[in-house]
């Protein structure tokens, strides 16, 4: 428009967090930084603890100042989730048994809607992140991944988000290594995006060996292990 002071590109201050500056997003930046499940129950303490779990925070905290776009994952079930042992009668975490989309590995309790363990850890702070995308929350289907629950074809929504807004370089964080981050990253090479796990700030669970194994299938996949 003729008269206009601006000419097509309006310039936005950089947000600035703990005295450093947050790239601003400009349209053509395609990175993000996905952080999954950095919450109190997978901390030590809570009830499916990861070892060094609670390191996680303050190494996420400065890797997201690098990131113009940042996403949280939050694992989020109801009290009488499937994927609970607690909700088959007799059997004990970390065994498996077989649901109709195939075999589960039970847990204790962990992450129920609105109780604290489902909280992020307290000292996460990502002032900047731009959508928080909660999983597990059906009641008869566990979601590992951030993109379907564990059928591997119900979406969440995360790949139709990412794709719209064209962020299609992931730099995946957070718990577990072996089994939400890895569910993710597998799932995300599966829809074409490129994909970095930095694995200094990852922690696994490390059930028989699935530590080891996850990060086969992930360099299989060309899965990129920064
Ligand atoms: C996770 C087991 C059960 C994870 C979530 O975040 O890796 N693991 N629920
Ligand atoms: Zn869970």
């Amino acid at each position: 428009r003729s008269g206009s002071k601006f000419s097509g590109s309006v310039i936005i201050p950089a947000a600035k967090t703990a005295g450093r500056t947050i790239p601003s997003a400009s349209p053509s930046e395609n990175r993000v930084l996905l952080v999954v499940d950095v919450q109190n129950d997978f901390c030590p303490g809570g009830a499916l603890a990861v070892p060094g779990g609670d390191e996680l925070p303050t190494i996420i905290n400065k890797l997201s100042r690098r990131f113009a776009h940042v996403i949280l994952t939050q694992d989020w079930h109801p009290e009488d989730h499937l994927s609970f042992a607690s909700s088959h009668p007799g059997a004990k975490p970390f065994t498996s048994v077989e649901l109709s989309y195939g075999p589960q590995i039970l847990w204790p309790d962990h992450c129920v809607q609105n109780e604290e363990g489902a909280e992020f850890h307290p000292k996460l702070k990502v002032e900047h992140c731009e959508m928080i995308i909660r999983k597990g929350y059906h009641r008869d289907i566990d979601s590992y991944s951030a993109f379907f629950e564990n059928d591997r074809t119900t979406p969440t929504g995360l790949a139709g988000y990412l794709r719209e807004r064209g962020l299609n370089r992931l730099f995946l964080t957070g718990l577990a290594t072996d089994f939400c981050v890895a569910y993710s990253a597998l799932d995300a090479r599966r829809l074409g995006f490129e994909v970095t796990v930095i694995e200094s700030a990852c922690r696994g669970i490390d059930l028989d060996g699935s530590l080891e194994a996850s990060w086969l299938q992930m360099e299989e996949a060309g899965v990129i292990r920064a």
